[in-house]
């Protein structure tokens, strides 16, 4: 039988394992990439670990998140990063260049190789058939400094794309569909690789949108084939000699697939505050709106931005929207700018904000109490807005654009006559220039750069080994799908507190249990209840590391999000699920929980749990690598890392 695309880059990067079923394999990995919040704590470690310099092909680290600078934490943290990518051999990419992931497949993604990146968005480089995972900023530096990527071997989600998107149905609405089906959890174990008739008319932009809310699906990463429109993008961007063709062997199997039919797809939003609780735009157009923001590493390509200005040309806001458009990249911004696009969006009444994430994370247009926004990016979870209660709708550029005429959500279709977007699409050659990127080779002696350090950035916490017996008091008892920005929410005046553990981990699970900080702190030693798809969304570590600073010695859940699962692991957090999922409903709050014999009860996967105060037992399951328990048992992956390079 012949290999899927994902198999194919697989084996080709293969060091160890078979690649079967359920066991762990470890790849080689071609790039990295991390940017202000994530690239911190990568640069803490290549500093903690003290390495010459990396060893990947390229590693970047892009100024994008935190980038409004309204006081210096901000800035401390940009020159920090700045300044160790300089002296370790990491390309920097600064304020205004644009977004990770999508200047990531303009300027350095290549079909066929695999990348880490220190974001769960990083899929979206899948788009050009390369596998791109994302992950904690430790498990990333640890591939900097030259170590493989352990995974268990992930089975293949076939997403079969039949037909050719309608005018007005959007890419975002394939990705949205997907998430109907499958839902927040679908994608888990899987990777999701995409094939049929449909792939061939989707540019590489289009696929960006689709592969980058492979992540919301669960699934480990998405990728396309690389075929002609890879190779049109590759060229358009000078870039052609990076071109491989990849492409699925033709009697190949998936351990799924499911089908969407382009031709009769409909416009769709998902509604607050998960992306798979999806309808059509007509039935939530009763959905009056306050603002509307089209932008994102998922929405803001040229062709995005062009689609909503021409069905925005003409007209005027109204008056009860406020609407905001980032460009993804200052090489879409150009071409906007040289196009009349801005000029028309302007003429509007869009106010237009720089090349960053923004509003995504709520770094700015955090929504009035209650307000309710229509945003083009991909997570609508509850405090990722900035703020906790914010209805956030997620939607098509085409759908967000009609919406801010209307001020209800509105399907484009219904607005405009849609045959006019056809000729919106990517241009055939973009303008190159990398002016605003530090490589490598711009710096003549790295060994002499030196690392300028803010107040802000403070040394991480140590930990050390795992406890022989674990004695502690669940904090927290909590439901399905707890997000890392339920543990720790976004937003400027929280994030840029990202270096400076201490000061972050006030703001731990701060809308969830604002009690939750003082009590952690009073009890000591703490457990945490979750139910399924623990720690689903984001890549913040800190989602884990800032537990662990307060005291939190182990997670007892139902499920768990894979990249959260190897944050746990990385900060020496047990991460432990029900033998028993009915066990979940005898636990509460303030019980007592106690773990005899942990090192050699870890080594048997199966762990007896005595909850004193109750004077009951139950099972729990360690599920981790060999490797896992290892780094565990060191008291996480830092220690690890440390000791092995000693
Ligand atoms: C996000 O979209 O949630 C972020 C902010 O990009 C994160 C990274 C972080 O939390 O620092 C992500 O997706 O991993
Ligand atoms: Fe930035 Fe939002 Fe993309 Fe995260 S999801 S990388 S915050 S644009």
């Amino acid at each position: 039988m012949g290999l899927n695309v994902t198999k194919k880059i697989l084996k080709s990067h293969l060091l160890e394992g078979n690649m079967l079923p359920n066991e762990q394999i470890t790849i080689k990995v071609d790039q990295t990439l991390g940017h202000d919040l994530t690239g911190i704590m990568a640069g803490q470690i290549l500093e903690s670990v003290g390495v010459e310099k990396v060893s990947t092909e390229a590693s970047v680290f892009y100024c994008d998140h935190n980038v409004i600078a309204a006081s210096s934490e901000n800035t401390d943290d940009h020159m920090y990063l700045k300044t160790i990518a300089q002296r370790y051999g990491v390309h920097f990419s600064k304020p205004g260049n644009g977004i990770c992931h999508f200047l990531h497949v303009q300027r350095f993604g290549k079909p066929g190789k695999v990348m880490l990146g220190a974001d769960s968005h990083t899929p979206t480089s899948g788009a050009l058939g390369m596998i791109a995972i994302g992950s904690g900023g430790l498990s990333v530096a640890k591939c900097m400094v030259g170590e493989g990527f352990k995974l268990t071997t992930p089975k293949v989600l076939n997403i079969k794309l039949t037909g050719e998107l309608q005018p007005g149905v959007s890419a975002k609405d394939i990705t949205l569909e997907a998430l109907r089906i499958l839902s927040v959890k679908g994608g888990i174990g899987y990777i999701i690789e995409f094939t049929g008739d449909g792939v061939k008319s989707l540019s590489i932009p289009q696929r960006c949108t689709i592969a980058n809310m492979t992540i919301e699906m669960g699934a480990t990463t998405g990728i396309f084939p690389s075929d002609e429109a890879t190779f049109e993008f590759l060229k358009a961007q000078g870039r052609e000699e990076d071109w491989v063709e990849l492409l699925p062997d033709a009697d190949v199997e998936y351990e799924k697939t499911i089908e969407i039919d382009l031709n009769t797809l409909e416009p769709l939003v998902a509604k607050p505050h998960m992306p798979d609780l999806v309808v059509t735009a007509r039935e939530a157009s009763e959905v009056k709106a306050d603002s509307v923001f089209i932008g994102s590493c998922t929405n803001a390509s040229y062709s995005d931005i062009v689609k909503a200005a021409k069905i925005l040309k003409g007209k005027e806001v109204h008056k009860n929207i406020d609407l905001t458009v980032g460009p993804g990249s200052r090489q879409v911004f150009e071409q906007l700018l040289a196009d009349g696009i801005i000029a028309d969006l302007v003429e509007s009444g869009a106010r237009i904000l720089e090349c960053a994430c923004g509003p995504c994370i709520g770094i700015g247009q955090v929504p009035h109490k209650n307000g309710v926004t229509v945003r083009t990016s991909n997570r609508n979870f509850m405090g990722r807005s900035g703020s906790n209660d914010a209805f956030v709708y997620l939607a098509s550029p085409e759908t967000a654009a009609a919406t801010a005429i209307t001020g209800r959500i509105t399907d484009p279709r219904d607005v405009f006559d849609v045959s006019n977007l056809k000729d919106c699409v990517e241009p055939l050659t973009y303008k190159v220039d990398d002016c605003l990127i530090i490589s490598p080779k711009d710096v003549e002696d790295p060994k002499s750069i030196e690392i300028i350090r803010g107040d802000n950035i403070v040394p991480l916490p140590e930990r050390g080994t795992l406890k022989e017996k674990i004695e502690a008091t669940a904090v927290l008892k909590l439901g399905d799908n707890i997000t890392t920005d339920d543990i720790i929410p976004g937003g400027a005046n929280i994030l840029k507190y990202i270096a400076n553990i201490p000061k972050f981990a006030e703001y731990t699970f701060c809308y969830t249990d604002p009690t939750f900080v003082q009590r952690a702190k009073e009890l000591k030693h703490t457990i945490i209840i979750g139910g399924e798809n623990y720690g689903q969304g984001s890549s913040r570590e800190h989602a884990a590391l800032l537990p662990m600073y307060l005291g939190v010695e182990a997670v007892f859940a139902k499920s768990y999000a894979r990249i959260h699962k190897e944050n746990l692991i990385n900060y020496g957090i047990l991460p432990l699920t029900f033998k028993n999922k009915d066990d979940y409903d005898k636990i509460d709050m303030n019980d007592v929980f106690v773990i005899d014999d942990v090192y050699a009860q870890a080594d048997n996967r199966e762990v007896k749990v005595r909850v004193t105060n109750k004077n009951i037992e139950f099972t729990a399951i360690l599920d981790v690598s060999d490797f896992d328990k290892r780094v565990l048992k060191e008291g996480g992956a830092l220690n690890y890392l440390k000791n092995k390079l000693k």
